[in-house]
């Protein structure tokens, strides 16, 4: 009996999401199996058991009714929880230490850019400003991680190598070493008032979306050497309140920010974070899914699945992560 078929639904619009650089990596893990395009899957919808996915269009699962499980092709889930008409079968996200690397790199990357001053020092060497500000050690400034997932606890772990006092935030309580752990709404306000820069890796849920907000900027920490306190925002855009954050970094509440992520991808050209002097801007490419990794993870998976394992990485849908 002939393999159930691989659909490959995905709809990035980037180089990192061509649908056909991932067609041929999962035809070379998935040698015995049909590995369809949307197209030719529609065609053949009986015969799809998988399907791999990056932003699927509303509705476009449950055409595919002998599906047996669906592996989202990164570590975010919130666009499926959005599809009301989702299948009911397992939904597999990315956890994997490539992911979890990169993530740390970029973490890395931007806290020490504002502690280290980066902004202020490029700006002096566009103007030809030899005027060096004095420089505080690592220890003198506290990250706050709001979730201490798979992302977050890596993060965590890696600042507090580096030296900064770290903490975390997450729903239920975790124990990191070295990493100064609060959770739920009672831990709250404790965490975010130690915090100087706060670093956002949360997933994108009902009980999360914008909160990161002006009630949350002014509760953090102002007396730290960097004059003003700085959030990271990597999670998903739909966290930040973004009309709260413009004006928090515009009268100071906020030093400045780094963001990944925004409410509308591609952010617009109109939009005012484009410009804005106080923000370091990427575009949604802090931790990439790599299509090798990531295909070898997916097969590997389909392999557990089919002599009878379980899967890993299951999201709990009642969470909505
Ligand atoms: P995990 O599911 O492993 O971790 C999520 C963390 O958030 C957990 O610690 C969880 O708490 C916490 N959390 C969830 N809801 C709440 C809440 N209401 N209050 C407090 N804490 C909460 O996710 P990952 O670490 O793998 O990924 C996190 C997010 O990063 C993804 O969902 C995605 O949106 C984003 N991401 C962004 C990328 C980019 O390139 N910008 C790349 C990859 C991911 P608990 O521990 O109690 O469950
Ligand atoms: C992810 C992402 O969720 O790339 O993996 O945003």
């Amino acid at each position: 009996m002939s393999k159930g078929a691989l659909a490959l639904l995905i709809h990035g619009g980037t180089d990192n999401w061509s649908p056909e650089r991932w067609k041929a990596r999962f035809d070379e893990v998935c040698r015995e199996r049909r590995v369809l395009p949307l197209a030719e899957a529609k065609r053949a919808a009986g015969e799809v058991h998988y399907a791999a996915v990056w932003k699927p269009a509303p509705g476009e699962l449950a055409g595919f009714a002998n599906l047996k499980a669906i592996f989202n092709l990164g570590a975010g889930v919130d666009a499926l929880m959005a599809d009301k008409t989702l299948p009911d079968v397992p939904l597999v996200r990315v956890a994997v230490d490539d992911l979890t690397g990169r993530m740390a790199e970029y973490v890395v990357l931007h806290v020490l850019m504002h502690h280290r001053q980066e902004l202020y020092l490029r700006e002096s060497q566009r103007e030809k400003r030899w005027a060096p500000k004095s420089q505080w050690p690592a220890g003198a400034i506290s990250v706050g991680i709001m979730g201490l997932g798979v992302l977050g606890a890596n993060a965590a772990e890696v600042l507090a190598r580096i030296g900064f006092g770290v903490a975390g935030w997450s729903r239920s309580a975790r124990t990191i070493q070295g990493v100064e752990c609060f959770h739920g709404e009672a831990g709250f306000e404790a965490f975010l008032r130690r915090t100087d820069i706060l670093v956002c890796l949360l997933p994108l849920t009902p009980g999360t979306r914008h909160v990161l907000n002006r009630q949350v900027f002014s509760k953090l920490h102002r007396d730290s050497p960097m004059g003003a306190p700085v959030l990271i925002n990597a999670g998903r855009g739909g966290l930040q309140n973004e009309a709260d954050l413009l004006s928090c970094l515009d009268d100071g509440t906020l030093g400045a920010a780094s963001l990944d992520v925004f409410a509308e991808e591609p952010l617009p050209k109109e939009s005012p974070f484009w410009t804005h002097p106080k923000v370091v801007l990427t575009p949604h490419n802090a931790a990439d899914t790599d299509p090798d990794e990531i295909s070898n993870y997916v097969a590997r998976q389909i392999e557990r699945f089919e002599a009878g394992d379980p899967l890993e990485n299951v999201v709990d849908r009642g969470r909505g992560y």
